[in-house]
């Protein structure tokens, strides 16, 4: 059993028998805990649902995007959705996220629209990075999306001052920042939580413990008991929730963010999980891990785990789940279509936006470029 002591554990019920200290609001069946259920609105269950499953089919086109040589390199995200699209879910439009390469369920959730992410992936004139940044490292001013750092946990101090700033500001606002159990061995984990903590910054930590860092199981990153316990070492809670049920993850975020923005400080989530597939699209994860294990884990998929749940509250049909899949099908299809014909960025975009007077070595390089290049 693991150790919760802080004050939101106590606000909680998190401990309930079944669950063994970890957060689940839905059962393996959809059966809710009435006492735990959120009762979110039919519509807002309906856009969680409709955004996992855009998820899901938006990974698994840029997997076989990849494989067909028409994208170069991709992240997988397959299992991770419930973890992503219940925990941004909490948020306000104000607030602002600081996802991981993984995080596509975020940026889907957040409203990026799918013909962008194609554009990034591809790196044509339409994408916002311009091409420059390497695939899955998505960021979106206009909607305090973050660009990602593809150094592990870099971007946790920066969340935790961002958070920090906000409060000098007295703004209202709330920071979610993203992390993978890896991520907890670096020392801007450490950083940043210390920060967060003695600052009583207003961020909510997700570690999304997915049991694998590229090749090395979640059982050899640490000798604690659990990811969660190390936010109490900083001073604030820690939860574990079952990452795979939406709903528990909304809860507990939901409740972490209303605290954060009360000025109660930070709170982490480790949201139990699992990446379905591999590290990315270099990777081959048959050389590390069972069948068993992923088998098992497939029958933990959070997207028919909620399905169930939607069901049972007469919310989800078999015409439903066709009508949806059909639009996401339309949606992702054409988007890839059109963004392959969009032209790659101009050359001289990529000696732009570092200084705001080119140096002559640049501009002579520029030059040269476009000489060749005409
Ligand atoms: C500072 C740093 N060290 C190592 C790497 C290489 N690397 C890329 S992803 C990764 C694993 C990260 O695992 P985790 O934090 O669990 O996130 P996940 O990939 O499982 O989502 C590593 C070690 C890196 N990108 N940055
Ligand atoms: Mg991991």
């Amino acid at each position: 059993m693991v150790r919760v002591k802080s004050e939101i554990a106590k606000t909680i019920p998190v401990l309930n028998s079944e669950s063994n200290g970890i957060l689940q609001v839905i059962f393996a069946d959809g059966q809710p805990l009435e006492s735990l259920d959120p009762k979110l609105s039919d519509s807002k269950l309906k856009q969680i649902y409709h955004s996992m499953t855009l998820t899901r089919a938006f990974d698994t086109k840029c997997l076989s995007l990849q494989r067909q040589g028409r994208i170069g390199f991709y992240v997988p995200c397959a299992g991770q959705e419930a973890a992503q699209i219940g925990s941004t879910c909490a948020l306000q439009e104000e607030d602002w996220v600081l996802p991981t390469y993984r995080d596509t369920g975020v940026a889907i959730f957040r409203g990026v629209p799918i013909p962008l992410l194609f554009a990034h992936l591809l790196g044509n004139s339409s994408d916002e990075m311009k091409g420059r940044q390497m695939p899955n490292h998505w960021g979106y001013k206009e909607i305090n999306f973050v660009s990602v750092a593809a150094t592990i946990a870099a971007h946790l101090p920066v969340a935790t001052g961002i958070a920090m700033g906000m409060k000098l500001r007295k703004e209202d606002k709330v920071v979610m920042a993203f992390h993978g159990d890896g991520a907890t061995s670096e020392g801007d984990f450490h950083a940043a939580y210390n920060f967060a903590g003695v600052f009583k910054a207003p961020i909510v930590f997700i570690c999304e413990n997915n049991g694998w860092a590229i090749s090395l199981p979640s059982s050899r990153q640490t000798a604690s008991q659990s990811f969660a316990e190390k936010a109490e070492a900083y001073g604030f809670t820690g939860l574990r929730v079952d990452g795979n049920d939406v709903l528990a993850v909304y809860k507990a975020a939901r409740e972490a963010v209303d605290r954060a923005r009360k000025g109660k400080g930070p709170t982490m989530i480790e949201c139990i999980t699992y990446r379905m597939g591999p590290h990315s699209t270099s990777d081959d994860p048959n050389r590390y891990r069972t069948k068993e294990e992923i088998e098992e884990w497939k029958r933990k998929d959070p997207i028919e785990r909620f399905r169930s749940y939607l069901e049972r509250r007469d919310l989800w049909t078999k015409d439903y789940e066709e009508s949806i899949s059909k639009e996401n099908d339309t949606l992702i299809v054409n988007a890839i279509r059109e963004e392959e014909q969009v032209p790659r960025p101009e050359i001289r975009t990529m000696f732009e936006d570092v200084y705001a007077e080119m140096p002559w070595n640049l501009k002579e390089q520029l030059a040269e470029e476009e000489e060749e290049s005409s």
